[in-house]
């Protein structure tokens, strides 16, 4: 057995007994109270799911196993010093809960790139067979549910095995997915904007490495940049809507690749992962609209404004959770002040931050005025040469495959059983309060 794996095993084994005995000798003590006003907007703030990768602090935002962005910056492996982490060592501490050395990353790196090439021919035919112009994530999720029949959890399910066993096929399904995520992506940006000239993987980059390069971006900086952008996007704790459902479409044993296909579904909604492009639209639109490529603080204020009187939200701004500043938008203006202080985009997106909280703010409703992950991913992207918008998302799903399979393995790990929550219709919830209207 691959050592890793023997690793997550003797880690894993332990603490399944320990939920196993939880759930038996405590599964009755009741640990939270719901309100109404939780039920109805989204089940903020319940505790409802068993996740270990990562979690979110409203005010401090994302820890991956206790540990916050900047401090992985300085502690993950790299291939250069000044360099940003690889994202194979993320994915390794979310596994394990340990941080790698240099040895387990490259471990990493060579496994996925072998497992890149196993990507079956039919994968591309049911890609091709989809209009260039259907949205990137309409091709990248269809070709996770086509690579779903190299599932290697099915054929184990089928030819009986012991649940206890249950991870290591997921365990293998879900390397073999996270390899080949990338070829998939830089496949849909060559096909739809770079005239279907594809590039193929080089075995001797890392994995964000290749991607950028398999993209046709292969520049040391955007390596780097995409080192970055595969780390900070990887997991938002368990909660989120493309880890929600993922965790739940896998809980009914699902194979990975259809969890994590119902998870990039989610991720393609406009209150999600799809913000990141429709940052892009909105910034593009307003600059068309104001006709300056520079707009100033106060035409960006009344752009904004307008946008409110529509009753359109402002993408990148807000948070179900966060309360503050994201520190995955901070780590990204400093990376972009480093690197590429002079571009305009940047200096468009700080302005935006210098105008928009408080207008927000000023509505009285919004909780966090602040901006998120996508207020300034794209923007930072485009400045180092990736303009085509519409591909961010599936690169945002790209990462977010590290934390939401990793939160896989764990669950079957753990033998969480299938979810199924309890429904009322809105009867019940008057009758509940006393509603008197
Ligand atoms: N612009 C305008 N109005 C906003 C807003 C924004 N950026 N953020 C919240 N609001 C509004 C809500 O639409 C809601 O209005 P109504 O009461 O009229 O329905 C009100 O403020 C209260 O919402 P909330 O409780 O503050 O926010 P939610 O937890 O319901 O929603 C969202 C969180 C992220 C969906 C929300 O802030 C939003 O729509 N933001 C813009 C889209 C966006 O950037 N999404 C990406 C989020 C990060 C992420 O998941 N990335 O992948």
């Amino acid at each position: 057995m691959d050592y890793i794996k023997q690793k997550i095993l003797e880690i894993g084994r332990p603490k399944a007994e320990m939920v196993k005995d939880l759930i038996k000798k405590h599964g009755d003590d009741v640990i939270q109270d719901v309100t109404l006003g939780q039920v109805l907007t989204g089940m903020k703030g319940m505790v409802s799911l068993l996740t270990c990768t990562s979690k979110l602090d409203p005010e401090e935002g994302i820890r991956f196993r206790g540990y916050s962005i900047p401090e992985l910056q300085g502690l993950l492996p790299k291939i250069h010093p000044d360099g940003e982490p690889l994202p194979e060592g993320l994915f390794y501490l979310m596994l394990t809960g340990e941080l790698p050395t240099k040895e387990d990353v490259n471990h990493i790196s060579e496994q996925w790139a072998q497992r890149a090439q196993g990507i079956p021919p039919h994968v591309y035919d049911v890609i091709n067979a989809l209009p260039k112009d259907a949205h990137p994530m309409i091709q990248f999720n269809t070709a996770i549910l086509a690579m779903s029949t190299e599932s290697q959890f099915r054929k184990a399910y089928l030819t009986g095995m012991d649940k206890k066993d249950y991870w290591d096929p997921t365990y293998e399904g879900v390397m073999d997915l996270i390899s080949r995520l990338p070829v998939i992506a830089a496949y849909i940006y060559r096909r739809v904007f770079h005239n279907e000239e594809y590039i193929e993987l080089d075995p001797n980059h890392d994995w964000a490495g290749n991607l950028a390069h398999m993209m046709g971006h292969d520049t040391v900086e955007v390596h780097r940049l995409m080192r970055l952008y595969m780390m900070i996007h990887a997991d938002h704790e368990g909660g989120n809507v493309s880890a929600h459902a993922t965790h739940l479409v896998g809980s009914a044993l699902s194979n990975p690749y259809y969890s994590f296909s119902a998870g990039m579904n989610g991720l393609a909604g406009p209150l999600h992962g799809m913000a990141n492009q429709n940052v892009m639209h909105w910034i593009h639109k307003m600059i068309r609209e104001i006709g300056d490529e520079n707009p100033s603080e106060a035409q960006i204020k009344a752009y904004a404004e307008m946008t409110l009187d529509k009753g359109q939200v402002i993408p990148g701004y807000g948070h179900a959770v966060l309360r503050k500043t994201d520190p995955r938008f901070t780590v990204q203006l400093e990376f972009a002040k480093k690197y590429a202080p002079d571009a305009p985009l940047i200096q468009t997106v700080s302005k935006i931050y210098k105008v928009v909280p408080d207008i927000l703010a000023s509505t009285g409703k919004v909780k966090n005025p602040w901006p998120n992950v996508d207020a300034i991913s794209g923007s930072l992207l485009s400045s180092f040469g990736i303009t085509e918008y519409p591909i961010y998302t599936v690169l945002f799903g790209v990462s977010r495959a590290l934390g939401v399979l990793t939160q896989l393995v764990w669950d079957r790990l753990y033998g969480l059983p299938i979810e199924r929550p309890k429904s009322q219709n809105l009867q019940w919830f008057v009758d509940k309060v006393n509603y008197k209207g």
